[in-house]
């Protein structure tokens, strides 16, 4: 058994006592209410779920199992992916062991190159790698031995079994998805002794500086595996996990969230807003074109892409931390450049806008712009980069949920009627 496994299994018994205990003690207590207009506002601010792998505070952020985000600049995607699950950071050799662990189960079978090949040139890259982990279903251990008779109480380590070989999969499919799906060639052979990052930059085949890239993509994985319980991906996977579909169901699931503008899929009009900037001025602009710029882009109706936030108060530290990796190594980069010019021009315009509650950047604002500068141009395929990373935050929840015990989602809804009706009398005719 893995040291990841053994250390998971061996916290399980904890997990599921200190569920109950809080259930016995506090069942009955109150920590939310609803209002009418957040049942009418996408349930915003609702207290309604249990992640213990990361929190987003409004003023600070991401903080992972209690370290802010900007402390874990320099770690793994691995060592993020333990930390999420365990609530501890790895040791040299824990960290060794998971590398060794993934590597052992990152072989992707043939068919799954072969669905890639068949699917149509126009195909979008998040439908190419949904419709793969869909495919690999096939080999759900979860599925399988759910349909043996499975005890509840090893729902977990199934379904960690499922979450450690698509973690070990999907950077070898992604990667494939980008050559497949852009004509750059046959995939790359895999090379796990790089790393599970290391390993997915050198899939992507660029024609760059391999360490600087290798680390620019473990600080992309590494940044995006987590964003607390409710947002479009996490709280799907759940809820379909929840029902006791299997983890390959159910990170597809939540992934299919990630692929929609106003969650994942905005790091690609992030960037496609950058180079409109950067074309319509044929460089980088005045401040005056700028403001005109988005204006312009408000006045129409549009959102400006990479701002604003549901939960975040105040400037993502994710985009802080690829800022800071920013003015170290991509100095040059006339797209930061524009980057920078938005983030000191756009929260201003926003507050002045008056309906965006967070008038400040969150992580898509720059990433696209980055990846463009390592010649990754290809703006849609940038969603499954983050659906890469994410799939260590949604497994990890998703390994968390099984391990506690926790029931099927369901919520109550009413009709709008039924609301009415609590306030109102009905109208007599
Ligand atoms: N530009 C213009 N208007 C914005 C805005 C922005 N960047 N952000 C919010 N608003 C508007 C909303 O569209 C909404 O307008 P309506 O009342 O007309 O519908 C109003 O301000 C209030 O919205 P909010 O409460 O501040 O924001 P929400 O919680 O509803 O939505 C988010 C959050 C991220 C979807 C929104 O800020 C947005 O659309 N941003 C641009 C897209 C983006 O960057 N998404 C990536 C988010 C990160 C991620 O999940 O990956």
């Amino acid at each position: 058994m893995s040291k990841l496994i053994d250390k998971f299994s061996a916290q399980v018994p904890g997990l599921r006592q200190k569920a109950k205990d809080i259930v016995a003690k506090h069942g009955s207590e109150k920590i939310s209410d609803v209002t009418v207009a957040q049942v009418f506002g996408g349930m915003r601010g609702i207290k309604g779920l249990i992640c213990d792998t990361s929190f987003v505070s409004p003023e600070k952020g991401l903080i992972v199992r209690g370290l802010p985000i900007l402390e874990l600049t320099e770690r793994t995607p691995e060592e993020i992916f333990w930390l999420l699950l365990t609530g501890d950071l790895p040791s040299e050799g824990e960290s060794h062991d998971l590398d060794k662990e993934l590597a052992s189960r990152s072989e992707v079978p043939a068919y799954v190159f072969e669905i890639l090949n068949a699917l149509p040139a126009e195909c979008h890259p998040m439908a190419m790698l949904n419709t793969c982990i869909l495919a690999l279903e096939n080999e759900s251990v979860f599925r399988i031995r759910y349909f043996e008779g499975m005890k509840k109480q090893d729902y977990w380590e199934a379904a960690l079994e499922d979450g450690l070989n698509l973690i070990a999969k999907i950077p070898t499919i992604a990667a494939a998805v980008y050559r497949i799906r852009y004509d750059k060639g046959a995939p790359l052979a895999s090379k796990p002794e790089l790393g599970w990052g290391g390993n997915f930059a050198h899939m992507l085949g660029m024609d760059v500086d391999q360490d600087e890239f290798a680390k620019f993509i473990n600080l992309y994985l590494n940044l995006h595996a987590d964003h607390e319980g409710g947002n479009v991906s996490a709280f799907s996977c759940a809820t379909v996990a929840s029902a006791l579909s299997d983890p390959y169901y159910s990170v597809s699931a939540g992934l299919n969230g990630l692929a929609g503008p106003l969650h994942g899929l905005a790091n690609q009009e992030c960037l496609r807003f950058v180079l409109g900037i950067r074309e319509r001025y044929d460089g980088i602009p005045t401040d005056e074109q700028l403001v005109e710029y988005a204006w312009e882009v408000l006045n129409s109706g549009q959102v400006i892409p990479g701002y604003g936030h549901a939960v975040l108060r105040c400037p993502d530290p994710r985009f802080v931390g690829f800022h800071n990796f920013a003015e170290k190594y991509l100095v040059d980069e006339p797209l930061v450049t524009i980057v920078d010019k938005i983030y000191r021009l756009v929260p201003d315009i926003l507050r002045e806008h008056g309906k965006a509650k967070s008038p400040f950047p969150n992580v898509d604002a720059i990433t696209g712009s980055m990846l463009y500068h390592y010649g990754l141009k290809e703006y849609r395929y940038y969603t499954v980069m983050f659906a890469v990373s994410r799939t260590l935050g949604l497994i990890s929840q998703l390994v968390l949920s099984r391990a506690m015990g926790m029931p099927i989602i369901r919520p109550k809804s009413v009709t709008s009627d039924w609301l009415v009706s609590q306030f109102e009398e009905p109208v007599k005719v």
